[in-house]
């Protein structure tokens, strides 16, 4: 996929922050550039922190530009989203997104803060980012989801910029992906990449967010885990908070990642949280799990992380202690 990029040390200069060694890059397949290193849990955390699924660098550094200035979690997690939104070389997210199999680019994204509240946009058309419609969702509406239309009516009225999202490479795909139209409603390893972010501010305070444009080729109409709290995205900001990443069906089913924060609340370690919400996926009676990929990363209210997905290639990037760097996770399915 065009959008797995090396990590570039100039977001990291333009942050004025160090560069670890083991930064990794992050190629289509497997290759022996990638170096391993297993999210580690045990260290002592600092703060402030972020995390974020997959390799988005350019976004966790942005959010701890926020974090460091003595800006908010929620701040930090929102304007971390948007730098992917407005990738448009990023075919997962806001412009540039893959559209469903009649060619509409449609975003699902939420947020939620520290006092648990919440905000949400599905089915969202031409606003690229979507994550600052939800989160005007939750300041300005009473309510906390709003879908299709509405939701674009409604970023309008907010002052959103309606934009034709379906970038000449997406359609591009879109038209080479028509040629067998083969609809297979499955995330394998590669071939997505949602952002899910979540950090702690100085205050010791947890926001996260989410923000995708789906499966790509998926049936018009539908709508992954993202945007539901409690699938694609939990915070509690006594015990900590979890983002999902994949197959959102899968997600949904096992309301993913309500359940890992509540097993950190349990005293479970986000590493043991993680592994046991991908445990609940796999070890279904006739899990096709061989077919699709779950990822989940959490935080705990220490900063102490934890990811953890079906199969191998999944990574997080995370930002602490000064480091910028991109980690790969363990993996359920070690053949
Ligand atoms: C979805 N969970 O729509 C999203 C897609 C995704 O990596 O995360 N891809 O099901």
């Amino acid at each position: 996929m065009k959008r797995r990029h090396f990590i570039k040390n100039a977001a990291l200069s333009s942050a004025g922050l160090a560069v670890s060694g083991s930064i990794v890059g992050c190629a289509d397949t497997p290759s022996e550039e990638k170096k391993i290193s297993l999210a580690p849990t045990s260290k002592k955390a600092t703060l402030p922190m972020v995390i974020a699924t997959w390799h988005v660098i350019d976004a966790t550094a942005k959010a701890m530009e926020i974090l460091q200035a003595g800006g908010n979690a929620l701040d930090a997690v929102e304007q971390g989203c948007r730098v992917e939104e407005a990738n448009e070389k990023g075919q997962s997210v806001g412009k540039g997104g893959l559209p469903d199999r009649d060619g509409n680019v449609t975003l699902d994204a939420c947020i939620m803060n520290k006092h648990g509240n919440c905000g949400s946009v599905v089915y969202l058309q031409n606003i690229t980012h979507a994550v600052s419609v939800a989160r005007k969702v939750m300041e300005n509406t009473p309510h906390v989801m709003l879908a299709g239309e509405g939701a674009k009516q409604f970023a309008i009225s907010e002052g959103f910029k309606i934009e034709n999202l379906l970038t000449d490479a997406s359609k591009k795909a879109w038209e080479k992906w028509q040629v067998e139209a083969k609809y297979k409603p499955i995330i394998n390893i590669e071939n997505h990449d949602t952002i899910g972010m979540l950090a702690i501010d100085k205050n010791g305070d947890i926001s996260g967010a989410c923000t995708t444009s789906g499966l790509a080729y998926k049936l018009g109409g539908r709508v992954g885990d993202s945007p539901i709290i409690g699938s694609g995205l939990f915070i509690d900001n006594e015990i900590g908070g979890c983002v999902a990443t994949g197959l959102g069906e899968e997600v949904v089913k096992t309301v993913g990642s309500f359940l890992v924060v509540e097993l950190m609340r349990q005293g479970k370690s986000p590493q043991e949280a993680c592994e046991e919400a991908i445990g609940r996926i796999v070890n279904k009676p006739h899990s096709n799990f061989k077919d699709f990929q779950v990822g989940y990363i959490a935080v705990n209210k220490k900063g102490e992380t934890g990811s953890y997905s079906i199969h191998q290639w999944f990574s997080m990037t995370k930002f602490q202690d000064g480091v910028n760097e991109q980690i790969q996770s363990d993996y359920f399915n070690k053949g």
